[in-house]
């Protein structure tokens, strides 16, 4: 399957401000990161009627191929604020995995403990270095309260070797994250989490933009009309994460 060589990044690795490295290295030993300033109050706004217009044609509580729902969601692909940190952790090589919006009705139950992909961990990687590398970003509209239900993670997790218990047990070093409009939660897809009940009597939504190496195989195809026109006529960092080198 031909593809265009021009999309393919000259370099794996971006160049890092002492602030990233940080940031980096903080993602690395824990898992996660909290991104503040990530969207704006106007983008919140924005997502939010986007979402709700969107499910309230779709009524599902899942969004899958979120960009081809609504335009208003498009920037989120390559959010510099976003995508500076991913590719920082991840290096330039990135693909979309996925875009999905997640909208948690009150009278949610607790999700149970997860890791997003199947592949079995070694924090020693294999002898060539390789480790399944996926990093999710959650922005979340409406501010995570213990009521609400926040995303609860197992800081460190990512590296376990074996995988989360079913259902929901307490862990003692547990992290309810109460996310604020405006920030973005980045977390490993290998980390152990899950989203906790919704007790509270309003819906709780997030939009889920799933990043790894281009290499991998992603869940969604890109293949409806928004995501086709832009894999098309989109930077080199755009068709390169709606997966512009499909095989090679
Ligand atoms: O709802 C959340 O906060 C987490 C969502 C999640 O883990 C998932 O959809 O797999």
């Amino acid at each position: 399957m031909p593809y265009d060589a021009a999309i393919v990044p000259a370099q794996l690795n971006p160049e890092l401000t002492p602030d990233l490295e940080r940031e980096v290295r903080f993602f690395m030993k824990w898992g996660y990161l909290v991104v503040e300033n990530a969207i704006t109050p106007e983008q919140v706004a924005l997502l939010r009627d986007a979402l709700d217009e969107t499910f309230t044609r779709t009524k599902s509580q899942f969004t899958h191929q979120l960009l081809e729902e609504d335009e208003r969601f498009a920037f989120l692909l390559d959010h510099p604020p976003i995508f500076t940190r991913i590719q920082a952790i991840l290096g330039n090589c990135v693909q979309l995995h996925s875009a999905t919006a997640r909208v948690t009705e009150p009278g949610a139950p607790d999700q149970s403990w997860h890791r997003d992909g199947p592949w079995p961990v070694d924090p020693d990687g294999t002898p060539y270095g390789s480790i399944p590398g996926q990093i999710n970003c959650g922005y979340y509209l409406d501010e995570l309260t213990m009521q609400n239900g926040p995303i609860v993670i197992v800081p460190g997790s990512q590296r376990a070797p074996f995988k989360p218990p079913e259902g929901h047990p307490r862990f003692p070093d547990e992290k309810f994250v109460l996310a604020k409009p405006g920030q973005a939660v980045l977390f490993n897809g290998w980390l152990y989490h899950r989203g906790a009940a919704n007790k509270s009597d309003m819906r709780r939504r997030v939009c889920l933009m799933c990043y790894q190496n281009a290499w991998m195989k992603s869940r969604e195809s890109f293949d409806g009309p928004r995501m086709t026109k832009l894999r098309e006529n989109g930077t080199p960092a755009q068709k390169l994460l709606l997966g512009g080198v499909a095989q090679w």
